[in-house]
C-alpha cells in the first residue's frame, strides 16, 4: 500500500495591515476606527479608502471604497495617509520571521505569505502550536497581528486564514474540508472576482457547496478552464507548490546620450525624469520594488562617474528616485564640463506579488 503523506501548508496574512502599524505606533488609535487612505476633506476628498481598522468596518467601511462614501458612513474616524516606507519595512521585519519557520516560504503581497511545514509538523497536532509561535513571534518584534490558516493546499489555507481574523488560527483537517467550505459564497475562493462571481451567480452557483456536488466534467462544460481549476481547488486538489520567487535579474536601467553635449540643467533634468518614468512604468509591470539607485553622468571627453545611495527598505517610489538622482547630481554642480550622458540604475530588486491583483489566469498560471 502507497500511504500518501498530505502537505500542511500555512497561509499567514496580517491583521488590518497598514491600519495595525499605526495604531501600533500612536496607541491611543487603539479601539477606535482608523482609516487609511486619500484626505477625505470633509466628505469631499477624491480617491479610496487603501484599508481601515475592524472598528472601521463595523460601520461599513472596506478597502477600495471611495474616500467620501467613508466619511459619510463614519465622520468620526481618524483618517490617515498612508506612510509606504514604513510599511514596507514593518512587512519586511515579518517576513524574515515566517521565512525563519520553513525553507519552503512563498511572499505573496506585502502582507501574506504561505509556509509549507509539512516537515516541520510531520501531524496536525502540532501545527497549532507552531502557530501561535508564529503570531507571538510577530506580535513580540514587530507589534501587530495576523491570522493564520493551515491546511493541505495552498488555496484552502488561504481561504482558512480569512476565515477567523484578527489574529485567528484556522485548521482545516482534510476530513473537515467540505463541511468547511459547504456554506460559504464563492467569491472566498481565492481568484474568484466580483466578475466571475456574477457570471458563476448567472449559472446557479453561488455558494461553494453548489461547487462540490457538481461533477468536475459539468464544471468544465460550463465554465471551462476555469471551471476546472475551481473544482479542483474546493476538492483540495491544488497542488501547487510552496515557492520562493528569485528575482533573476540584477538590476534594471537605462541612460540616454544627448545629440548635442550639453550643460543646460533644465535638459539634464529632463531627460532624467524621462529615463525614470520608463523605468518605472517597467518596474510597476512587473511589481518589482528596489533598495539602490544609481546615477551614471558621461562629461565630454567620456569621463564617466557612476554614484549609488541605497535606501534602508525596498520602495518603489518615482519621486523619490528623481529627489535621490538630483542630490547625488549636486557633486557634480562645478564640472565645467558639458554632460554627455546620463543614466539611471535601480538595483538590489525585489519582486513583491501584490495578491490583491492576481487575476483568475494568472492565478492558474502561478
Ligand atoms: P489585505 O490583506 O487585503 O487587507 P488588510 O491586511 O488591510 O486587512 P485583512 O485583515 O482583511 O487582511 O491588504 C493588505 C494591505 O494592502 C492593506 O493593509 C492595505 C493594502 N491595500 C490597498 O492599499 N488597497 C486595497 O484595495 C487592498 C485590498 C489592500
Ligand atoms: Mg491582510
Amino acid at each position: 500500500m502507497i500511504l500518501i503523506m498530505s502537505r500542511i501548508i500555512f497561509h499567514c496574512d496580517l491583521d488590518c495591515f497598514f491600519a495595525s502599524v499605526e495604531i501600533r505606533d500612536n496607541p491611543v488609535y487603539k479601539n477606535k476606527p482608523v482609516i487609511i487612505g486619500a484626505d477625505p476633506k470633509g466628505g469631499q476628498g477624491r480617491g479610496v479608502v487603501a484599508t481601515c481598522s475592524y472598528e472601521a468596518r463595523d460601520f461599513g467601511l472596506h478597502s477600495a471604497m471611495p474616500i467620501s462614501k467613508a466619511y459619510r458612513l463614519c465622520p468620526q474616524g481618524i483618517y490617515l495617509k498612508p506612510d509606504h516606507e514604513k510599511y514596507h519595512y514593518a512587512s519586511q521585519e515579518v517576513m524574515k520571521i515566517l521565512r525563519s519557520y520553513s525553507p519552503k516560504f512563498q511572499q505573496m503581497g506585502i502582507d501574506e505569505a504561505y509556509l509549507d511545514m509539512t516537515d516541520m509538523c510531520k501531524s496536525f497536532d502540532k501545527v497549532e502550536k507552531i502557530a501561535q509561535e508564529i503570531q507571538e513571534e510577530v506580535f513580540n518584534n514587530v507589534g501587530i497581528t495576523l491570522s493564520i490558516g493551515c491546511a493541505s493546499s495552498k488555496s484552502i489555507a488561504k481561504i482558512a486564514s480569512d476565515f477567523n481574523k484578527p489574529n485567528g488560527i484556522t485548521l482545516i483537517r482534510d476530513q473537515d474540508r467540505e463541511d468547511f467550505l459547504q456554506n460559504m459564497d464563492i467569491i472566498r475562493i481565492p481568484g474568484i472576482g466580483k466578475k466571475s462571481k456574477s457570471y458563476y451567480n448567472k449559472k446557479g452557483i453561488n455558494k461553494i457547496g453548489d461547487i462540490l456536488q457538481k461533477p468536475l466534467y459539468q464544471m468544465i462544460a460550463l465554465f471551462g478552464k476555469n471551471g476546472e481549476w475551481v473544482w479542483n481547488v474546493v476538492n483540495g486538489l491544488d497542488e501547487r507548490a510552496v515557492k520562493e520567487f528569485h528575482e533573476k535579474r540584477k538590476s534594471i536601467s537605462k541612460e540616454r546620450t544627448f545629440y548635442e553635449d550639453t550643460d543646460n540643467l533644465s535638459e539634464i533634468i529632463s531627460k532624467l525624469e524621462e529615463i525614470n518614468t520608463k523605468i518605472h512604468q517597467k518596474l510597476e509591470k512587473k511589481n518589482i520594488y528596489y533598495r539602490t539607485i544609481t546615477l551614471k553622468i558621461r562629461f565630454e571627453g567620456f569621463q564617466t562617474y557612476t554614484r549609488s545611495y541605497s535606501m534602508k527598505s525596498y520602495i518603489r517610489n518615482r519621486k523619490k528616485v528623481l529627489k535621490v538622482i538630483l542630490q547625488l547630481m549636486r557633486e557634480f554642480r562645478n564640472n565645467e564640463k558639458k554632460v554627455r550622458l546620463v543614466g539611471i540604475k535601480l538595483s538590489n530588486l525585489k519582486r513583491n506579488l501584490d495578491n490583491t491583483q492576481t487575476k483568475i489566469l494568472q492565478f492558474i498560471h502561478a
